[in-house]
C-alpha cells in the first residue's frame, strides 16, 4: 500500500497555530489522533521537530484495516496456542497502532530488526503472517528471507538485535548509501525492558558515534514480562538518547498516525545522514507477557480498564465515522476479510508437517561443523535405537 508523504516535517521550527505540543498532561507526547477520533494537525517533539500527516481517505482506511487484520491474526494465534497447536505466542494486543505506524513508514530500501513481537511490523513488510507461527509452533526457524523482504528473522535474546542493526546501519554508510531521498536507513525495535541491558547501551554508542543511520524504535509497554517500568528507569526512556547525543522523541504508541509520523521523518532524516535518534512509543501491553505467562498475578484490573479507553482501533473507527471517511459497508467487510485471513492460518497451521527431528542439526552453521555432525550422528543413533520397538 502505498502511503502518503506525512509532509512539512521541519527541524527546529515552532509549532503552527492549530498544532499542540503534546497531549493533556505530557508535554512531550506526540499525538495527532486523541483517543476520542479527534485529529490534531501537527505537533511539536522536543527538539522542535513538527510533525504531521496528510493521508488520503483510502489511506486512512487502509490503516485501519491494517489494525483490525493484525489483532485478529494475533488472537488467532493466542488461540491455537491454547488448543495445542503452538508452544508459545507472544501477542502484540494493545501494540498494533506503534507497529503498523512505525511499519507503514518504512521505505522499501530500509532495513528492520525485530524482536519476537512484531507481527505487525512483519505483515506491512508483506511476509506471509503464517511465517512466524512455524516459529511458535517449533517446526522451522521463521522460514522468510530477510533480505527480500528487509526484515530480520525475529530475535529473543533481549536487545541483541539493536546491536545487530547498528552493524547493519554502520555497513549503510560505508556502502556509501546515505544522503539521498533514496537512501537507505535501518530499524531496531525494542522493548522497554530492554533498555537496561548492556547490549542496547552499547548500540546507542556506536550508532551514536558512527553517525549510524538507524532508529531505535522502543515500544515502552510499561512491562517487561512482571517488571514494571520504574524498575527500568528513573527518567522518561526517550530522554536517554540525549545522553547518548542523539534525539529522542515519545510518540502516543496508540495512535497510528502519530506513530507513522515519527518513524517516517526518524527514518529520512537518517537516510540524509543526520544520525540515529530514539524513538519511544508509549503504549500498553494489554494482554500477557506470552501465553506462559499470568498478568493479574501483578497489575491491577483498573491499569488494564484505563488503557481500554485509549484502545488505538476505536479511535480510528471514531475518526473514520465522524468524518464519514467510512461506513458500516467497510466495517463489516473488514471484520469479514479478517475472519477468513484467520480461518486460513488456522488452516495452514494444522496442516504443518512435523519435521524430522535430526534437522534441528541443519542452518547451525552455513558449511557445518565436524562438533555438529559428531552430535548429528549420535542422535540418528539414538533414534534408530527405538526402531522396531513400540515407541
Ligand atoms: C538476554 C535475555 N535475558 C532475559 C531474557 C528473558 N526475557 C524474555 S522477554 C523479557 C522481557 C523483555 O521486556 P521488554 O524489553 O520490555 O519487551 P516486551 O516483552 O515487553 O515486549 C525477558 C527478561 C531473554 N530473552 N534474553
Ligand atoms: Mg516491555
Amino acid at each position: 500500500m502505498a502511503k502518503g508523504d506525512p509532509g512539512g516535517t521541519t527541524r527546529g521550527r515552532r509549532a503552527a497555530p492549530r498544532s499542540r505540543k503534546g497531549a493533556a498532561g505530557d508535554p512531550a507526547l506526540v499525538q495527532l489522533l486523541t483517543p476520542e477520533g479527534e485529529r490534531i494537525d501537527s505537533a511539536t517533539g522536543p527538539d522542535g521537530t513538527e510533525y504531521r500527516v496528510d493521508f488520503t481517505d483510502e489511506e486512512y482506511r487502509g490503516l485501519y484495516r491494517d489494525l483490525v487484520l493484525v489483532r485478529k491474526l494475533d488472537a488467532e494465534a493466542t488461540a491455537l496456542q491454547r488448543q495445542g497447536e503452538l508452544g508459545l505466542w507472544a501477542s502484540l494486543l494493545g501494540q498494533e497502532a506503534a507497529q503498523v505506524g512505525s511499519g507503514r513508514a518504512l521505505r522499501t530500501q530500509d532495513m528492520a530488526f525485530p524482536t519476537y513481537r512484531e507481527h505487525g511490523v512483519l505483515y506491512c513488510r508483506g511476509i506471509d503472517p503464517i511465517m512466524p507461527l512455524g516459529l511458535f509452533r517449533g517446526v522451522d526457524q521463521g522460514g522468510w528471507d530477510p533480505n527480500e523482504f528487509k526484515f530480520n528473522m525475529y530475535t529473543i535474546v533481549i536487545g541483541a538485535q539493536t546491536l545487530h542493526a547498528t552493524g547493519y546501519a554502520m555497513g549503510i554508510t560505508i556502502d556509501g548509501k546515505t544522503g539521498t531521498d533514496d537512501g537507505e536507513a535501518a530499524i531496531a525495535y525494542f522493548g522497554d525492558g530492554a533498555t537496561s541491558q548492556g547490549d542496547v547501551n552499547e548500540a546507542f554508542v556506536w550508532a551514536s558515534v558512527f553517525n549510524a543511520p538507524l532508529v531505535f524504535f522502543c515500544q515502552n509497554n510499561q512491562y517487561a514480562i512482571s517488571e514494571p517500568l520504574e524498575r527500568q528507569t528513573r527518567v522518561p526512556l526517550y530522554q536517554r538518547a540525549a545522553g547518548f547525543g542523539f534525539p529522542g522523541v515519545r510518540v502516543d504508541g496508540n495512535d497510528v498516525l502519530a506513530s507513522y509520523a515519527v518513524t517516517r521523518t526518524a527514518l529520512d532524516n537518517a537516510r540524509h545522514g543526520q544520525g540515529p535518534s530514539l524513538i519511544e512509543a508509549y503504549t500498553y501491553r494489554m494482554g500477557a507477557h506470552t501465553t506462559s505467562d499470568d498478568p493479574t498475578r501483578y497489575r491491577i484490573a483498573s491499569e488494564v480498564e484505563a488503557w481500554q479507553a485509549k484502545d488505538p482501533i476505536t479511535r480510528v473507527r471514531a475518526f473514520l465515522e465522524k468524518q464519514q471517511i467510512a461506513d458500516a459497508g467497510f466495517f463489516a467487510e473488514v471484520d469479514e476479510q479478517a475472519r477468513r485471513e484467520s480461518v486460513h492460518l488456522r488452516e495452514r497451521v494444522l496442516e504443518m508437517p512435523d519435521p524430522e527431528p535430526v534437522t534441528m542439526f541443519d542452518h547451525v552453521y552455513p558449511n557445518g561443523s565436524p562438533l555438529l555432525d559428531e552430535q548429528r550422528a549420535q542422535f540418528s543413533r539414538y533414534m534408530e535405537s527405538f526402531e522396531g520397538s513400540a515407541h
